[in-house]
């Protein structure tokens, strides 16, 4: 396998529903059901708009996605709106993200992220959870005004680091990214921690994983 690991940031290496978690008994009853609209609405907004050739910064859309999940689950208190955003600004890293990147660090490994998030979203994610140490790039779709899956985006890691398409093993919980990351040639492995049933069948990861844990193995 290839020597330079780049990481999808949320769901992968961050735990989206960590905000929700952190205020869960305030918000009842729809708290789940709200954390699941935020981010399909999050993920929505950003294909919609990259569909239409329009670009509006990953925050902003997070924050109208949980307008929208707040308003779709009413029993959530509105009072608590400002301290989710804040919490998803530092979202809790999964223990095993940590785990793995250290390992991989450790053996010799570069590694990086490549994220729709914006730069400073993803600054407030990885210093939160002190991984900046053990990564060698954190990449924001925000340079190329576009969202994942468009192609280009996926090109900044080549560029980043120097490298071919198939030196970089791009891991993802997120079989839509993982379908555009074998598009443009890389070696993927999905993360499938929701244990999910398989997707994009023409476009196959070399690896499926429970969680980050087996990385090693890989590495
Ligand atoms: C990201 C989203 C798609 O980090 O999870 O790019």
């Amino acid at each position: 396998m290839s020597s330079i690991f780049v990481f999808d940031a949320y769901g992968t290496l961050f735990d989206v529903h960590a905000a929700i978690g952190r205020h869960r008994a305030e918000a009842g009853l729809e708290a789940d059901r709200m954390s699941e609209i935020w981010r399909t609405k999050q993920l929505e907004y950003s294909w919609t708009l990259t569909l239409a050739g329009h670009y509006t910064e990953f925050w902003v859309l997070t924050e109208r996605a949980l307008d929208y999940a707040m308003a779709r689950c009413p029993s959530v208190p509105k009072s608590l709106k400002a301290r989710l955003m804040d919490a998803y600004f530092k979202l809790d890293a999964f223990p095993d993200a940590r785990a793995a990147l250290k390992r991989l660090k450790a053996a010799g490994h570069k590694t990086g992220i490549l994220s729709n998030g914006s730069p400073a979203m993803l600054k407030g994610a990885v210093d939160n959870a002190g991984i900046g140490g053990d990564l060698d790039g954190v990449l924001s779709v925000d340079v190329l005004k576009m969202f994942k899956p468009r192609p280009e985006v996926y090109a900044l890691v080549t560029d980043h680091y120097t490298c071919a398409p198939r030196d970089v093993t791009f891991v993802s919980s997120n079989r839509w990214d993982v379908m555009t990351s074998v598009s443009v040639g890389f070696r993927d492995v999905w993360v499938n921690r929701a244990r999910m049933p398989d997707e994009y069948p023409d476009f196959a990861p070399e690896r499926i994983v429970p969680d980050l844990s087996s990385l090693a193995a890989i590495g």
